[in-house]
């Protein structure tokens, strides 16, 4: 058991939990609310998490809890696989080094009246990272209940608890429903539901890439993502064919504008397709720096630190925008073009 000793002398066990979702769900919010930490929250469009970061460490139900914050897909600033990549080497890290988990926070905004492509993404991706065993650890957390009115909130959480691919595949294998108020004691609330008792228990994506040693892209969130990859792919080939047809289309009319505009819309496509290439090669080359003993020049020196770096850590940010929040799930090349078309 992994053991603090509190500021008045008592020992106290060490409580991890992660915090995931999409950009913008109000994860560090959370994180600050609950701990009252500090760390950096989105105030304009652009994506804000973009590594591991830690919580202060805070004192509840005997406990001494710290938050990890964690960065999510999100369509503009950093590519999955290198989401992937971040939240691959903090947890095996920190299996490979003996330390359980207490659970996962998913954040999900109430008040999106749609889930997105991001959201439903991200929420896979926190299901196949937790895997069946451990998803009975996490909680699905619905956060900006103010911004929406009350009997809609309602409705649509039901829909999500109840219908389809959302909330219901998680909460069949045991994750809690739970709603956040924006406050302290809402989030300790939460808290307490996690670490009440509960046995921490190894995540999927743990066993697989310490016990059985697969490779990233052989995960169950790797695989995931490959086919993702491989479902764009498919996409680019359609559209380049499509391009082609009305590049022929074009030249038998002679038509110098729109023969101009789908040749720059060629190249962009193909530029596409090779960020895509380049995004799977990378998938299938990722090796971790896990090993036991990293910790303590890795993520042991980032805990409380907040900005100490942690491997795979990646810096940019992003400047997409979304109908809800001001970000926007990326549309395809193709759909932009249409979009224009008369
Ligand atoms: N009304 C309301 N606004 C919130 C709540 N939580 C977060 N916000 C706002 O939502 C915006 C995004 O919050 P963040 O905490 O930065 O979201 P995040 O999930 O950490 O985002 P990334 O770091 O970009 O992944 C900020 O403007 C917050 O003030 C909430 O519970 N209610
Ligand atoms: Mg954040």
């Amino acid at each position: 058991m992994d053991i603090k000793i509190s500021s008045n002398g008592k020992q106290l066990e060490n409580v991890w939990i992660a915090v995931m979702g999409p950009t913008g769900a109000g994860k560090s919010t959370f994180i600050n609310t609950a701990s009252n930490s500090d760390l950096r929250v989105g105030e304009t469009l652009q994506s804000c998490t973009d590594k591991i970061e830690f919580s202060k460490s805070f004192e509840l139900e005997g406990r001494m809890v710290t938050l990890v914050d964690t960065p999510g897909f999100d369509d503009t600033a950093k590519s999955d696989t290198e989401v992937l990549n971040i939240v691959c080497d903090y947890f095996s890290t920190e299996y490979a080094n003996g330390r359980l988990l207490h659970g996962i926070i998913y954040m999900y905004r109430i008040s999106d009246n749609r889930v997105s492509g991001t959201a439903a993404r991200n929420l896979q991706f926190y299901q196949q990272l937790c895997g069946p065993e451990a998803l009975s650890n996490s909680v699905i957390v619905t956060n900006m209940w103010g911004l929406v009115d009350p009997k809609v909130g309602a409705n649509r959480e039901q829909e999500l608890k109840s219908k389809g691919n959302f909330f219901k595949p998680a909460l069949d294998y045991g994750a809690k429903c739970l709603r956040h108020d924006n406050t302290t004691e809402s989030a300790h609330n939460i808290i307490r539901a996690m670490i009440h008792n509960n046995i921490p228990k190894p995540f999927l994506i743990q066993r697989e890439l310490i016990d059985e040693k697969k490779k990233v892209f052989q995960t169950a969130a790797g695989e995931a993502l490959l086919r993702e990859l491989a479902k764009l792919e498919q996409k680019h080939l359609q559209e380049m064919q499509e391009l082609d047809t009305e590049m022929a289309d074009a030249l038998a009319r002679q038509d110098e504008d729109a023969k101009q505009e789908l040749e720059e819309l060629r190249a962009q496509l193909l530029a596409e397709t090779e960020r895509l290439n380049a995004e799977k090669k990378r998938l299938h080359e990722l090796k971790l720096t896990t090993a036991p003993g990293t910790t303590t020049t890795t993520t042991q020196d980032a805990r409380g630190l907040g900005d100490a770096p942690v491997p795979g850590a990646w810096t940019e940010h992003n400047t997409g925008e979304d109908p809800e929040s001001g970000r926007k799930d990326q549309p395809s090349f193709w759909t932009r073009f249409k979009r224009g078309r008369p």
